[in-house]
């Protein structure tokens, strides 16, 4: 009997995932201050479990349930515990070991999220505006440029939903985005080398993508407060510091706006930030990755293994301003 290479079958499990992943989709200082989002490659527990620690917010009725344990490419899912004990969230913490314990009080309800700048029909939304948006799950891959990554099961609605209400005029070219600012609530502020608040941006066709949402919940949960709670970004292409936590003012603007980490490393970090693992961060290499909960190590993927639904927008990939 003539043997089939396993490459040529695609096991039914992947091909359902993938279908539902597409719907989906519809379609200095010193230097080891200067890591994005941390001191370079570096090891983090051991993820066991599911953990679950309850968050006191109630899920609201619109949040789907987890509907599945692996993305769209068949890799499990990471723990929950996992996701939730290891955070980069400068504003609390430079140790992702301790975000989680100092978000402990951390206020995300009332909330609200001022979008603004060059558009038709400004307008300040509270968080249970947002939450009326359909809430969807989706699953995606979280690549930090420190070369660690998960598979986080978030709960959300494309940011391209949010835009169309307040209408960008003709001439909005990026979206700036902006972290709540208040150190006493975040003593991380209080350190004085970052230009607080956080700050990053998207050109407004990345924002505008079906893959960018903005995330409410994760694991069929409220977003715990370590996570962004109560809403932050995801752009599952490019690294993860562009994936800006606890939103408080969303600006549509003409001119590209200047990150907190351009701000902080120019040398080291660019407005763009797309995965590619041929490109190598100046201090390491972004070839592979460790996946949390794994040991050893896998390849990355070019464009974090988006490639197919966000090339398009990159024409001329031999120039390098779109990967750092
Ligand atoms: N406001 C804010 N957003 C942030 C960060 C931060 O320090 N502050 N860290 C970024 C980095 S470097 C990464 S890798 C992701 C981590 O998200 P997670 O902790 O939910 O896994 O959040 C990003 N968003
Ligand atoms: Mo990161």
């Amino acid at each position: 009997m003539e043997k089939i290479k396993s490459s040529e079958i695609t096991p039914e499990h992947l091909y359902h995932s993938r279908r539902r992943f597409l719907k989906g989709v519809g379609v200095l200082a010193s230097s080891w201050l200067l890591a994005a989002c941390g001191f370079g490659p570096q090891q983090a527990p051991a993820a066991s479990g599911d953990g679950s620690t309850p968050t006191p917010l109630p899920i609201p009725s619109t949040f789907p349930t987890l509907s599945a344990h692996s993305d769209e490419l068949g890799n499990p899912l990471t723990p929950y515990k996992a996701i939730t004990h290891y955070n980069n969230f400068y504003e609390f913490s430079t140790r992702k070991e301790d975000v989680y314990r100092l978000v402990e009080h951390f206020r995300t309800s009332p909330w609200e999220v001022e979008v603004g700048g060059l558009v038709h029909k400004p307008r300040t939304f509270g968080l249970e505006d947002l939450l009326k948006f359909e809430q969807e799950e989706r699953i995606y891959r979280l690549r930090c440029v420190e070369a660690w990554s998960m598979v986080i099961p978030w709960i959300g609605f494309p940011l391209s939903r949010l835009l169309k209400e307040v209408e960008p005029l003709a001439k909005a070219r990026y979206v700036r985005f902006e972290t709540l600012y208040d150190p006493q609530q975040m003593p991380g502020q209080k350190n004085g080398f970052y230009k607080w608040p956080y700050v990053e941006g998207l050109r407004i066709d990345e924002a505008m993508h079906p893959l960018t949402i903005l995330a409410t919940g994760l694991y069929g949960k409220r977003l715990p407060a370590q996570d962004g709670a109560p809403i932050r970004l995801v752009v599952p292409w490019k690294y993860g510091f562009k994936s800006i936590k606890s939103i408080v003012k969303i600006e549509l603007v003409e001119k590209m706006p200047t990150s907190l980490w351009m701000a902080a490393a120019p040398s080291e970090y660019g407005f763009y930030a797309n995965v590619n693992p041929k490109v190598p961060h100046p201090r390491w290499s972004q070839a592979t990755e460790r996946r949390i909960g794994e040991s050893g190590r896998r390849r990355t993927l070019l464009f974090n293994g988006y490639a197919d639904e966000v090339t398009s927008l990159y024409p001329n990939l031999d120039d390098r301003k779109w990967f750092y």
